[in-house]
């Protein structure tokens, strides 16, 4: 047995470790890195620290899929110096496939300095396991003059004709997060141009990490994460002179364990996304359980004819599902619960509730048998907002409990449909493919696996209702 799968038995047995989302096999995660499909192969990279389930030492985790799906681990790419300081390492970056060399483009911290490096892989190694740094590093020696001197990092990169261009996550002095764009012709030597994008200091923060541009549909996408907000956003604009002017910009997770997401085009021509999931307890107790960080599922993007990003999961998640029950159309009466024979906390749940009278509805999960611990997903017509109540999800009061309210993104007419998955403590859904909406629970007893239905101030009618289990991606 190798020294990960090995990890992976050892920490399996912990109830709150999710087991069909992608994580490390053990220690600290956070973004998606890298991400690219290389002769086949999906490759996901990470920021990794494997000394510890707490943030620091930077080194670059690997895994490779040939369905987005199962993931098999791969030795660590690339690496922090032996003695490096917490924050020296290498941050996060992206893929490039330049004219056949597979090429990391990321941030090298040395001494706390932020610049960009690039290594190389082997062409001919579908694995890509063999990582060279270039001897030439960094390849750009300062951020421009007027921007940030300290924050200046995490990097997407296109083409267009001969030219690469990438952008850069940055701040401009006294005005606002910005992503620094670049030129160049041989992916070595860069020229700044201008920022792509620049907000306002105090609405879309000072800096934006890990920028994300590319084509959807018709129009371009700009994601960022911008700080000190630490939620992602995403904007759909226009692109043109090499300036992007956003149309729209919302938030594009809810409430904020969504961060630095990366996305790239499959061999399929799809655009797919995933992000960091963070922990909702305490860094004592993240130390203690030896892992920390999960990703989202691959997400799907669409540009929809309302203009808005639709988020789907791939349909390869498809494949885990086992189980199968169709509980058909429920008519919940108001005040009532309607508590069902399922218990899974590994699970996947697609309801739609029609919009009644109720004054709000939805469902109680990881719900335990007395009723006492539980996780309510709620909706309210009224105010459009989607209620993620957390206050009974467990007994430890270092872990988040709190009630969230989002107002969806594009209101619902008729109908609410909730696609929720739920692995152990993570909890990602899609509503009406247009908000999504991740967050935590670390229920404290071993029967909270439940689910009830509940609707007040109202009847509410359940028009579909289908649960499956969901398999676990490693043995
Ligand atoms: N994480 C990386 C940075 C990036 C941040 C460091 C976002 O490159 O800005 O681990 O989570």
């Amino acid at each position: 047995m190798s020294q990960s799968q090995h990890e992976r038995q050892r920490l399996a047995h912990d109830p709150h470790r999710p087991r069909y989302h992608f994580l490390p096999p053990s220690m600290w995660m956070n973004d998606p890195n890298g991400l690219t499909q290389w002769r086949g192969q999906y490759h996901m990279f990470y920021q990794y620290n494997p000394h510890s389930a707490a943030w620091g030492y930077m080194h670059w985790g690997h895994a490779v899929s040939s369905d987005l799906v199962h993931w098999r681990d791969l030795p660590i790419a690339l690496s922090a110096k032996p003695g490096a300081d917490k924050r020296d390492g290498c941050w996060s970056g992206c893929f490039v496939n330049h004219d056949g060399v597979p090429t990391i483009v990321y941030t090298g911290v040395d001494k706390n300095v932020q610049r960009p490096f690039i290594a190389t892989g082997d062409a001919n190694d579908p694995d890509l396991v063999h990582w060279t740094n270039y001897e030439g590093n960094p390849v750009i020696a300062n951020p421009p003059e007027g921007y940030d001197q300290h924050d200046f990092r995490d990097h997407s990169i296109w083409r267009e004709g001969d030219t690469w261009y990438q952008v850069i996550g940055a701040g401009i002095e006294g005005v606002g997060g910005a992503a620094a764009l670049y030129r160049s012709t041989d992916l070595y030597n860069w020229e700044y141009l201008h920022p792509l994008s620049s907000g306002e200091l105090e609405r879309d923060g000072a800096i934006w990490e890990c920028p994300d541009f590319f084509a959807l549909g018709d129009k371009h996408v700009l994601i960022y994460s911008p700080l000190p907000q630490c939620y992602a956003v995403y904007n759909v604009g226009e692109y043109r002179d090499h300036k992007f002017v956003a149309q729209a910009t919302y938030q594009l997770d809810f409430p904020a364990y969504f961060y630095a997401p990366q996305s790239f085009t499959d061999d399929q021509g799809r655009r797919i996304m995933f992000g960091w999931i963070k922990e909702g307890r305490s860094v004592d107790a993240q130390i203690e359980a030896e892992w920390s960080g999960v990703m989202t599922l691959p997400r799907l993007m669409e540009l929809g004819p309302d203009g808005l990003i639709h988020f789907k999961p791939a349909p390869e998640v498809a494949q885990l599902r086992q189980n199968y029950q169709n509980l058909g159309a429920q008519n919940i009466s108001t005040d009532q619960n309607i508590v069902l024979d399922q218990h899974s906390n590994s699970c996947e749940i697609n309801i739609s509730f029609d919009l009644g009278q109720a004054q709000s509805f939805g469902l109680d999960i990881l719900r335990s048998d007395d009723g006492q611990e539980f996780t309510r997903i709620a909706f309210e017509p009224s105010s459009q907002e989607l209620i993620i109540d957390r206050r009974a999800s467990s007994q430890n009061e270092h872990d988040d409990r709190d009630i969230r309210r989002h107002r969806l993104i594009a209101d619902a007419e008729d109908t609410l449909n909730l696609r929720i998955f739920i692995d152990s403590s993570v909890i990602e859904i899609f509503a009406n493919e247009t908000t999504c909406a991740t967050t935590r629970a670390y229920p404290s007893r071993a029967s909270s696996k439940g689910i009830a239905l509940f609707s007040q101030g109202g009847n509410t009618q359940v028009s579909t209702l289908e649960i499956w289990d969901i398999q676990a991606i490693w043995p």
